[in-house]
């Protein structure tokens, strides 16, 4: 809990930094805040007037307030002359049990505003109040009691914090979660050993244990098998592959300044944030026909992260997580280790988060960028056609890479957004890291006579069946701020007048969206390319400049039913693409405040609105899904998964842009020894 404030004392910071200067170190106006700006916008909070007679505070989130769209794009318009707009944070914190959302004005050391939130739904977890939640059990009576009752050593229990939902309550209730413990001992990999039947719940405002029920007892499953550290591996070993290396002789071909990241024909702004973790803005293509670069993605960022679990018992029911909204991405980001989570060729970058008590905290190595050549072509051909020659041609696909990775508790999340030559963006989710299992009496299938919700993944243990709804953001300006959104539709076409042997062939029909209601898509329900195109631009012969946009991976949709409250929460997860007309504050996929949320502020519910988005600035959401049944290779630990979109350009260029890219010269490499 945070400490008493001490007026007099925050009184002299206050006049303190009143005659600081301020010193603008910033290059950008999307840069994230700096680890000084954290500091600043804590001690402006903390000495705000308002504040002084309060008991309690916590911070949530702090994260850049942005300037507008029409103030960041007239910066970069002019920006030798400019200064930066005026930096603001918006900070989110819990004061005396009510949810604050207090915009800071850095430039000027003020509050600009501070509201009391009185809707539904609760802020961010932050990270401090779970540790302090998960260490409650500990000192609990009736849970040691129970940890006997299970024949365990206390010593041996690891408990983590799971948020609780909402199924239904009218009556807003208490900032609450729910607390489940494992075994470790013999094992890091708890999660595989989880101390089934109890239910612990926990009032965040209180931090207190408010509920506890032992209702069941399960075999706890085993630690032999679970651990997959390199150290506990025993023979027979799995497959061996021989080390490699990348080399790039000519050294490396990105160009890192501030946040502003340049590289081949790509230029990009990357910025961390503690919700959103890894956030794309402003990102242009170089077009060497038109001798100028093009606007192509004014921000991309993940939204949402979904995964609500199947398995309707007391003490499972509840596991409906939103990853991004209740516990944060960029706050549950882990450290990259150079040369195995990203190859030798990597730059890193570090990442500045909130702590509860306002402080900046760094996270080390939180994105790694770098180039990606494996081995594959972007382009060939071979022509025999040509008498006494034989041509063949072929270029490398080189491509960018802005990796993160994010452990959600037992998952971690990879999370790729790739810049191609050929002008596409590409994002990839590949979750890998540990299920989340079940106790069970179970030991073989043939004991099995109910659905158990999930497969038998080790003895006495269930694999629970899953979804992951990863929501991007994507906020399109192709050549411009004006886009329309267009399907264009494949359709059969009938032939029965003789006048062709055919009988059938196919074409497409174009649709333009009009307002939102037309453009909510479920894949893979009629055979349909998406479009999104600048209506006034177009190319020499006359086609709308555009990019399209490709799932890689089977497209998943939520199956949950309309009515049941995980999926009133995220509605949205019933169609993967989505349009929304530009909102500077709808950014969040389930809403602002997810914890405990119920729907009314989220992508179906802007949606509703039905606003005109036909060349309009527009914004579009796009969710990649799994539905995860685990089988026995995601024992211990499963080995990633992935999905994702390409963002391709269609009609954008004049031609392919990469038949000019001149083949790189080969490479001597240098005599290698082994010393
Ligand atoms: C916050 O709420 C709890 C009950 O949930 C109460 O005990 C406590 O006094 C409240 N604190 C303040 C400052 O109102
Ligand atoms: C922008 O979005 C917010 C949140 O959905 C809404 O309250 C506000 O009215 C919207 N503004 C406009 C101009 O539509
Ligand atoms: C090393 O390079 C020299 C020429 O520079 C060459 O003659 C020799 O064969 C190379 N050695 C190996 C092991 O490739
Ligand atoms: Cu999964």
């Amino acid at each position: 809990m945070a400490p008493k404030l001490s007026s007099s004392l925050l009184l002299f910071l206050y006049l303190l930094f009143l005659l600081t200067p301020c010193y603008m170190t910033h290059r950008h106006p999307l840069d994230p805040l700096s680890p000084s700006e954290i500091s600043t916008v804590r001690r402006i909070v903390k000495a705000s007037p308002r504040l002084l007679s309060s008991s309690s505070l916590s911070f949530q989130y702090v994260g850049l307030d942005e300037p507008d769209k029409p103030d960041v794009l007239s910066w970069l318009s002019n920006t030798a002359a400019r200064p930066l707009p005026p930096r603001r944070a918006l900070v989110i914190a819990r004061i005396d049990n009510e949810t604050h959302e207090i915009s800071v004005d850095i430039t000027n050391h003020a509050v600009a505003s501070d509201a009391v939130y009185r809707g539904l739904g609760y802020p961010l977890l932050n990270l401090e109040e779970q540790f302090a939640a998960s260490a409650l059990p500990m000192n609990y009576t009736p849970f040691i009691e129970s940890v006997a009752k299970r024949g365990v050593d206390m010593k041996d229990v690891v408990c983590t914090t799971f948020s609780v939902g909402w199924f239904g309550e009218e009556k807003q209730g208490r900032r609450l979660l729910k607390i489940l413990c494992f075994l470790a001992g013999e094992t890091v990999n708890f999660y595989m050993r989880p101390l089934e039947g109890i239910t612990i719940v926990v009032d965040l405002d209180v931090m207190e244990i408010v509920e506890y029920e032992d209702r069941v007892q399960v075999p706890v499953p085993k630690a032999k098998g679970t651990d997959y550290r390199a150290a506990k591996q025993r023979p027979p070993f799995g497959p061996r592959t021989k080390p490699g290396l990348v080399l790039q002789p000519e050294g490396s071909g990105i160009d890192v300044d501030g946040h502003m990241i340049r590289w081949a024909n790509w230029a990009f702004h990357l910025s961390f944030d503690m919700r959103a973790g890894a956030v794309i803005s402003l990102a242009s293509v170089y077009d060497a026909v038109r001798r100028t670069r093009r606007r192509v993605l004014y921000r991309g960022f993940v939204s949402e992260l979904f995964v609500p679990y199947m398995d309707p018992s007391e003490e499972w029911y509840y596991k409906t997580f939103f990853d991004e909204g209740e516990f944060g991405l960029g706050l549950f980001a882990s450290p990259l280790e150079p040369m195995t989570d990203c190859p030798a060729n990597a730059v890193f970058l570090n990442g500045y988060y909130t702590t509860q008590d306002g402080k900046p905290a760094k996270i080390e190595r939180v994105f790694c960028i770098f180039e990606r050549y494996a081995g594959d072509p972007s382009w060939r051909h071979t022509e025999t056609g040509i008498v006494g020659e034989l041509i063949t041609e072929v270029r490398p696909d080189v491509s960018l890479v802005v990796r993160m990775v994010s452990t959600v508790g037992n998952y971690d999340y990879v999370l790729d957004w790739e810049f191609k030559t050929s002008g596409s963006i590409k994002f990839v989710v590949s979750p890998t890291g540990i299920l989340e299992v079940k106790g069970s009496p179970y030991t073989h299938t043939n004991q099995i006579v109910s659905d158990q919700h999930g497969t038998l993944i080790a003895e006495n243990t269930i694999g629970v069946y899953h979804d992951h709804f990863v929501t991007c953001y994507l906020d399109l300006d192709i050549d411009g701020t004006e886009n329309s959104f267009v399907k264009s539709r494949l359709k059969t076409v009938r032939l029965t007048d003789g006048s062709s042997p055919r009988k059938s062939y196919w074409t497409i029909v174009k649709e333009t969206a009009k307002t939102e209601s037309d453009a909510r898509v479920e894949l893979g329900s009629e055979p349909a390319e998406l479009l999104v195109v600048n209506p006034n631009k177009k190319t020499r012969l006359g086609n709308e400049v555009g990019y399209r946009i490709i799932s890689h991976g089977a497209p998943a949709a939520s199956l949950l039913s309309d009515d049941d409250y995980p999926q009133i929460r995220a509605s949205y997860t019933k169609k993967q693409v989505w349009v929304t007309a530009y909102n500077k504050s709808e950014k969040w996929a389930a809403g602002l405040y997810t914890d405990q949320s119920r729907g009314d502020d989220s992508l179906a519910t802007w949606s509703e609105r039905n606003r005109r988005i036909e060349n309009a600035d527009i914004v579009l959401w796009y969710t990649a899904g799994f539905h995860h049944i685990p089988y026995q290779e995601d024992f211990p630990l499963m080995p990633t998964l992935s999905s994702g979109f390409e963002l391709r350009p269609s009609n954008f260029f004049e031609s392919n842009q990469l038949i000019k890219t001149l083949p790189n010269k080969h490479v001597n490499l240098p005599n290698c020894t082994n010393s």
